[in-house]
Formats: structure tokens, sequence, C-alpha cells
């Protein structure tokens, strides 16, 4: 019998857990299918693959990431942890509960440093055009390799969308945005807030972009930051010259008006109205589309296209919980294609969706939505056999990490939690969020703080650069 072949777009955590999933079936005996990973970008990590380019890339392809510079993690880093590969593992050592992207992506790639999955994946490598042939019940994926132009088409069994869903911009209307003469930009396209020093900033929108490109510019000395929102505030206890207003009425010249009268005069606006669900190399009838929610409408488990199960997506859901739950659905999911789970029937996946969706229409707030993500994570650890964690534990800390921002907003990040999987507590960094202008990986994991004198022991390198 021939093998069944499996195309994974993209190789971002999503598409690394899937990766990962297969590896770790194969390492403990089974067979499994020939995998191809198509990834846009010259290396692996996706967001958390930092790239300074904006609009396109070297290539004239859209740059995929949303990432900036100074990218803190937002979350507690004992949310996202892997079940089989802990922080401790990796870092042999405690470290903070916030890491920098750079740590961060050291941190997903070193765990599959020894995977010998990289061969599977085939970098610079654009995914174009995807066909389903009902006769054959195959798939045609039609991939541009960027450096060369060269295309290729192939055939594979299954399809495993695993593209992200932060990328492509929704950028809406502003009335008289037209004579606005200063920088305008949205979060996807933001880099760095350096160059926002002593200017007056607006950021529209109340979710975690605006909230963290409007400390960053605040960090970097910004004059001031309007946060405009458009059904709620964020409601934090912002520093001084940190405000929020209501959504825009219209922009006139340099001056913004707000619907609750108010104005005010700013020099860049940066949009940070959210993504949209994008995927332009699949046919509508396979492409997932509608709002960023935890249970993206059309999802068996979240993962199984109901239309065609031969379709699935990894990371499709907006996220409270992230690696981890990619492990969750990347491991059910090579379960599903490798027939270890049967798939359901087309009326039993039906009445899952119905039974979930029904959940999901019950969340009435934050709270509730983070357990509602919790159940689902659970519910997905009870098909396979990725290591189970405690997940009532992991709810709770991203509650308590609600509070935390309630608390200090500015200095949430300093806070330090204890690991789900191996109990260790957080080291507290050698140097406060708001103070720390340098995120390498280096200065990061550098010594540590004489508690005395305040100094800080920096690595060899950077002594030797120093001097
Ligand atoms: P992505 O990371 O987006 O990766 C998708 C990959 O698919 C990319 O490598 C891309 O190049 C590739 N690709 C796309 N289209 C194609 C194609 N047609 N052909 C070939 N390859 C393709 N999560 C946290 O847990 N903590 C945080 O602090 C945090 N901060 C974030 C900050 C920002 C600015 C953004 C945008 C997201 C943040 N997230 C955070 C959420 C983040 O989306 C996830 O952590 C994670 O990166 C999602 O992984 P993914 O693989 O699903 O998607
Ligand atoms: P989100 O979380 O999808 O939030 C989008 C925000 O944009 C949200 O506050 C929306 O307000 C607001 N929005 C959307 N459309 C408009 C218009 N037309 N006018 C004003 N405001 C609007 O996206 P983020 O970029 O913040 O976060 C996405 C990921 O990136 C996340 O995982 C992070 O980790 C990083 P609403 O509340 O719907 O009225």
């Amino acid at each position: 019998m021939t093998k069944k072949k499996v195309a994974i777009i993209g190789a971002g955590p999503s598409g690394m857990a899937q990766l990962r999933a297969f590896e770790s079936a194969e390492r403990n005996g089974a067979e499994i299918p020939e995998l191809v990973c198509f990834e846009k970008q010259a290396d692996w990590g996706g967001q958390w693959n930092y790239t300074w380019r904006t609009g396109l890339d070297e290539h004239g392809e859209p740059v995929h990431s949303s990432m900036y510079r100074n990218l803190w993690s937002n979350g507690p880093k004992e949310a996202l942890e892997f079940a089989d590969y802990s922080f401790d593992e990796h870092f042999g050592r405690p470290i903070s509960s916030y890491p920098p992207r750079t740590v961060l992506w050291d941190y997903i790639a070193g765990r599959l440093r020894d995977a010998d999955v990289r061969k599977y994946v085939r970098f610079e490598t654009v995914v174009r055009v995807i066909t389903f042939d009902d006769e054959t019940q195959q798939f045609t994926v039609m991939s541009e390799h960027l450096p060369t132009g060269e295309t290729t088409s192939e055939i594979f069994d299954d399809v495993v969308v695993a593209s992200g869903h932060f990328s492509f911009p929704n950028m809406p209307e502003a009335p008289g945005i037209e004579t606005f003469p200063g920088f305008v930009s949205h979060a996807h396209d933001f880099r760095g807030a350096e160059a926002f020093e002593d200017q007056d900033v607006l950021v529209v929108g109340s979710s975690y972009s605006a909230e963290d490109i409007g400390s960053q510019a605040y960090k970097m000395g910004a004059k001031s930051v309007t946060a405009s929102y458009r059904s709620n505030p964020m409601g934090y206890d912002w520093p001084k010259g940190f405000e929020e207003r209501p959504a825009i009425r219209e922009i006139d010249g340099s001056t913004v008006h707000f619907v609750d009268g108010t104005s005010k005069t700013v020099d860049a606006i940066i949009f940070c109205t959210g993504y949209q669900h994008k995927y332009p190399f699949l046919p509508d009838e396979l492409a997932l589309s509608g709002p960023n929610t935890v249970y993206p409408a059309g999802l068996y488990r979240g993962v199984v296209w109901q239309d065609n199960p031969g379709v699935f997506y990894v990371g499709a859901q907006d996220q409270w919980f992230t690696f981890n739950m990619f492990d969750a659905q990347a491991w059910v999911v090579r379960d599903l294609i490798m027939g270890t789970t049967e798939m359901p029937s087309a009326d039993e996946r039906q009445r899952s969706i119905d039974e979930w969706t029904a959940r999901f229409n019950a969340v009435t707030d934050v709270n509730s939505e983070i357990a509602f993500q919790g159940d689902y994570v659970r519910d997905l650890l009870e098909q396979t056999d990725y290591p189970t964690f405690d997940i009532d534990e992991v709810v709770s800390i991203f509650i308590s990490w609600t509070k935390d921002k309630q608390e200090d907003i500015m200095g949430y990040r300093d806070r330090c939690y204890r690991s789900v999987m191996t109990g260790t507590i957080a080291a507290k960094h050698h140097t406060p969020w708001m103070d720390e202008l340098d995120d390498s990986i280096e200065r990061y994991l550098a010594g540590h703080v004489n508690v005395q004198t305040g100094e800080i022991t920096l690595p060899e390198r950077e002594k030797t650069a120093a001097a």
C-alpha cells in the first residue's frame, strides 16, 4: 500500500507542532505518512521568526510576520509551556515569566533541534493554489520556490492549514483620514516605537495590539498616547500621558475628533484593529472565514473542516492558550490522518460542532471565555496521547494574569509564576520590563544582578564588545 501524503502549510508554532506530533508517533514505532511542510519564510517560527521588513519582502511577497523588535511575551510563559519540553529542559535553569521574542523563538526551535523534522520543510516556498478533486478525493498543491520562481504541483491526500491568522490586516476607514499629514500604519507593519519619542500617538483598538503598541510608544518616550476604542475601553490604570477615548468621528488635518465631542492633535495613527482570516491559496469552499473567535465556525473539534475532512486547521482560534493548545490540536489531527482515531461521520461531527457552538454562545465574559478554551483543550487531550497537564491551573494563571494587568499595566511583566509542568518558580528578571531596552537573548540570559550594587554580570562576548 502506498503511503499517505500530507501537506502542512506553514512552519510557525502550529506547523512545528504538527511536525513534532508525527515525529513523536514515529519515535513510538508507528509508520508515519510522507510529509511536506511548505514555509514561505527562510526559517521556521512563524510570528516569532521576526523580520524587519514591512509590506513586501525581498521577493515581492507580502511579509507574513506582524512581530516587532521589542516584543516581550504578553502572557506568562507558564501558560504556553509545552507539556513534552519544559522551559527547564531547554534553558537548564529558571527564567522569568515574560521572556522577549528572541527567547521564545529559541525555546520553540529548541524543541525540534534534535527531532530530525527540518528535512520535511521546504523553506522560501509559498503555497499559491490548492484544489480538490472530487473523483480522486485528493488535493493538488501548487507552490513556488521564491528565490528561483520555480513552480511545482503535487498531489496530497490531506492538507493541514497552519498558516496563522494574524497577518492580513483589518484596516477600517476613518472619515477625513486622507487629510492627515502624519504617519499612518497598521499594527501588522509596526516594527518598533523608537521613532515615536516626543510624539503624540493615537492607537485605534482596545485589544492586545493597541495595549502593547501603545505601551511600547509610552516606554520609548512618546509625548502622549491615546487609545481609541470602538466597543469598550481597556480600562487599565494607565500612567500619566496615556488615556483612552471612544471611537473616531472624523479626522481634520492633524486633529482627531472622537464621538464624545473631544479632540486630540496627533503625529501618528496606528490602527490596531485586528486581522482577517484569509487563506488566498484555498478555494472559498475550503477557506475559513468570519471573526477572530475561540470557536470559529465550521471546524469539528476546532480542527477538521466539516465540509471536507481532508482539510485540517491548526491554530485557527483566537488565543488564550497558544503553544500547548497547538500541540493538542496537532496530536489529534495526526491521529485522525493516520487512522489511529477514526474520523467520525459527518452527522456525528455536526452534533459535536452544535454542542460546542452552544457552549461557546453561553460565554459571557473574559473568565468564562478562558475556561471555555481550557475545556476545549482538555477535550482534545482526552482524544490523544499528548502528555496531559493541569488545565485548571493554566486557567487560573490566565485569570491571575488579567488581574495583574488591572493592578499594574506597565509592571505586570515583572511578576513570576510557577510552571504547571515542572513546579519551578520563575526567576525574577534582572531588569524591570519598563527599563529594559535590550531584548536580545544574550542580555536576557546574562548572569544576574548583584542585589547590593545593582550591577549586572554580562556574558563574555558583551564584556569584550564593551571594552
Ligand atoms: P504563525 O506564527 O503566524 O505562522 C504561520 C506560518 O505560516 C508563517 O511562518 C508563515 O510564513 C507561513 N505561511 C503563511 N502562508 C503561507 C503560504 N501560503 N505558504 C507557505 N507558508 C505560509 N502568542 C503568545 O502565546 N504570546 C505572545 O506574547 C504573543 N504575542 C503576539 C504578538 C503579535 C504581534 C502577534 C501577531 C501574535 C502574537 N501571539 C502571541 C500569537 C501568535 O500568533 C502565536 O504565538 C503563534 O505564532 C501562532 O502560530 P501559527 O503557527 O498558528 O501562526
Ligand atoms: P484583536 O484581538 O482581534 O482586536 C482587534 C481590536 O480592533 C478590537 O479591540 C476591536 O474592537 C478593534 N476594531 C476592529 N475593527 C475596528 C474598527 N472598525 N474601528 C475601531 N476598532 C476596531 O487583534 P489584536 O491585533 O489586538 O490582537 C491579535 C493578536 O496579535 C493577539 O493574539 C496578540 O497576541 C497579538 P472591538 O472590541 O471588536 O469593538
